[in-house]
């Protein structure tokens, strides 16, 4: 059985990042649907933070191509720097969202965690959209849209260069898995970082075992591994709890055979999980199915594998 560090749950209550309303109510969710009681039945030792706090949604079109951009950099300054803590305190930090905007803040801390610690870091994009839309290609401005790019080092200054320098993540260090919904520019972007992206062409092609078996690909003792989970990543069926619903994800075995191969490396070391909303959700089944995932992460198998 893996060993795992103690968890530290952080909820991060907001939809600033985002095109719908409603992802704030995201981490409250998570906990009703049972995360932390999950874990601890796991024989993880679990701390709930509480939730951080930060600016309202102002619900304001975009000013220079970004929605909200004051109201982003506020909650993910927070973000970065309770997941920094967690991460000096050798705990594992879950960030529960709120929208995909606030992986900025989270993997900022976790790639300056690594670099200080000499460790290679892994990011695992688990999405239906490859997040690396720019304001110049974006009519949306909506900054959930945008994470990757920021990390890559191209978009607002205020989130490229969060942690200070920039950019916080070398394209060859993330993975995306999922993928099924780029934007005409953004595609043009994401091929010139030379992004490593597992579409849900390649996996219907080659079958996700085999994808999976890429993506963590080097991972080894030495890597920390850090999961970003948007809930969008899983097929809308089985999954309606999310703002934007793209149809043909993974189904429920495919998804579990994604985290059971995670918690097969044992190298995971900090987890968000984002984008769950549960104003498109009904009684909860999203949020439920997300703990039940996320169990899987844990090390918890659906199969006759002790
Ligand atoms: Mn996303």
């Amino acid at each position: 059985m893996i060993r795992f560090p103690p968890v530290s749950l952080i909820g991060v209550p907001t939809d600033v990042g985002a095109g719908h309303r409603g992802a704030s109510m995201g981490p409250e969710a998570l906990r009703v649907a049972g995360l932390g009681e999950a874990l601890q039945a796991r024989g993880l030792q679990v701390v709930d933070r509480g939730n951080l706090s930060g600016p309202f949604n102002p619900w304001q079109p975009p000013a220079d191509g970004y929605r909200h951009l004051q109201q982003v950099v506020a909650w993910n300054t927070a973000l970065m720097h309770a997941t920094a803590a967690e991460l000096a305190a050798g705990h594992l930090p879950i960030t529960l969202g709120g929208d995909h905007c606030l992986a900025v803040g989270s993997i900022v801390a976790v790639a300056q965690h690594c670099r200080r610690a000499g460790r290679k870091l892994r990011v695992l994009w688990l999405d239906a959209h490859a997040d690396f839309n720019t304001s110049q290609i974006t009519p949306s401005g909506n900054v959930h849209g945008m994470p990757v790019a920021c990390l890559c080092g191209i978009g607002p200054r205020e989130l490229t260069h969060l942690g200070g320098d920039s950019p916080a993540l070398k394209p060859d260090e993330i993975r995306q898995i999922g993928i099924r919904s780029v934007d005409e520019g953004e595609r043009r972007l994401v091929h010139e970082f030379g992004l490593d992206i597992y579409d849900m062409r390649y996996i219907d092609e080659i079958g996700m075992k085999r994808v999976m078996e890429e993506a963590l690909d080097g991972v080894d003792a030495d890597t920390h591994l850090h999961v970003s989970f948007d809930v969008d990543f899983l097929d809308p069926g089985i999954a309606p709890g999310v703002g934007t619903t793209i149809p043909g994800g993974p189904t429920y075995r495919e998804a579990q055979l994604v985290m059971e191969m995670i918690a097969d490396t044992g190298r995971m070391a900090s987890l968000d999980i984002v984008e769950l909303n549960p104003a498109f959700d009904s009684q909860n089944r999203t949020a439920l199915l997300a703990v039940d995932l996320v169990e899987s992460l844990f090390g918890k198998s659906t199969l006759m594998r002790g």
